[in-house]
C-alpha cells in the first residue's frame, strides 16, 4: 500500500529527529523542508507557541500540497517570567549556536538559589492539511535550570535542563528515555489521537 506523504515543518535536525522516531510506528512516509529548499523562511511572529505553530504547518502545506507537522517550543523560566519563552531560538541573537544560547542563560540566572530555577519545556505541534484544516495541541515537561552544563544528547538547552527525578539533565538521558518523557513526546502523544483525520484517504 501506497505510504501517506507528511511534511515535517523544521529546520531545525534535533527536533526532525524526535518527531521523526516518535511518528515512526505510524508507517507514514515522512518528508522534511530538506526535500522543498524552495520554500522561504517564516516568520515566526505569533504570541504563543500554539499560533507560531500553526503558522508554519499551515504555510507549509498551502506550499507543498501536502499534509504538513510544525513544531514550535520552547523553555519558560520562572524566575524569568516565562521567559525566553517564544523567543527561546532568537535569545542570544540570531545565529547564536545552542551552547551559547544556555550560557547566556545560565549567566542570567547566576544568583538565583536553586528552589527557585524552576522552568518547563513547551511544545506546541499543529498538523495542517492543505485545505487549510488545522489542529494545534501542547505538551509540557518540567524540571530546573541546573548550575552547570551537563550531557551529550539531545540539543538546544537540554544540558541545563534538569529533571530531578531522575537526578540528570535532559542531556543526559539516552534518546529513547527523552522520547518518552519529553515536552515533544507528550504532544506528539495528543496529536496521534487528532491525526487519523488528516489521513484519511479522500473518497
Ligand atoms: P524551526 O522553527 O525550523 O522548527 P527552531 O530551532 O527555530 O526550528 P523554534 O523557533 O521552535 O525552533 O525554537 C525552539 C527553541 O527552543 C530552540 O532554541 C531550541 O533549541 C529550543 N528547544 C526546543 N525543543 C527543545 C528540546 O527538546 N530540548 C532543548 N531545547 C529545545
Amino acid at each position: 500500500m501506497e505510504k501517506i506523504e507528511v511534511v515535517i515543518a523544521t529546520r531545525n535536525p534535533g527536533k526532525l529527529r524526535e518527531i521523526d522516531a516518535l511518528l515512526a510506528p505510524l508507517g507514514l512516509r515522512i518528508l522534511s523542508l530538506a526535500n522543498f529548499p524552495e520554500i522561504p523562511e517564516i516568520i515566526e511572529d505569533g504570541r504563543t507557541f500554539e499560533e507560531n505553530a500553526a503558522k508554519k504547518a499551515v504555510a507549509v502545506a498551502a506550499h507543498t500540497g501536502r499534509i504538513a507537522i510544525a513544531d514550535d517550543s520552547g523553555l519558560t523560566v520562572d524566575a524569568l517570567q516565562g521567559r525566553p519563552g517564544v523567543f527561546s531560538a532568537r535569545y542570544a541573537g540570531e545565529g547564536a549556536t545552542d551552547a551559547e544560547r544556555y550560557r547566556k542563560l545560565l549567566e542570567e540566572m547566576s544568583g538565583i538559589l536553586k528552589e527557585k530555577r524552576g522552568a518547563a519545556f513547551v511544545c506546541a505541534i499543529a498538523v495542517s492539511s492543505p485545505e487549510g484544516k488545522t489542529e494545534t495541541v501542547v505538551g509540557l515537561c518540567r524540571g530546573e535550570i541546573s548550575l552547570a552544563p551537563r550531557g551529550n544528547h539531545g540539543f538546544g538547552y537540554d544540558p541545563v535542563f534538569y529533571l530531578p527525578d531522575l537526578g540528570k539533565t535532559m542531556a543526559e538521558l539516552e534518546p529513547e528515555i527523552k522520547n518518552r518523557i519529553s515536552h515533544r513526546a507528550r504532544a506528539l502523544e495528543k496529536l496521534k489521537q487528532v491525526l487519523p483525520n488528516f489521513l484519511k484517504k479522500k473518497q
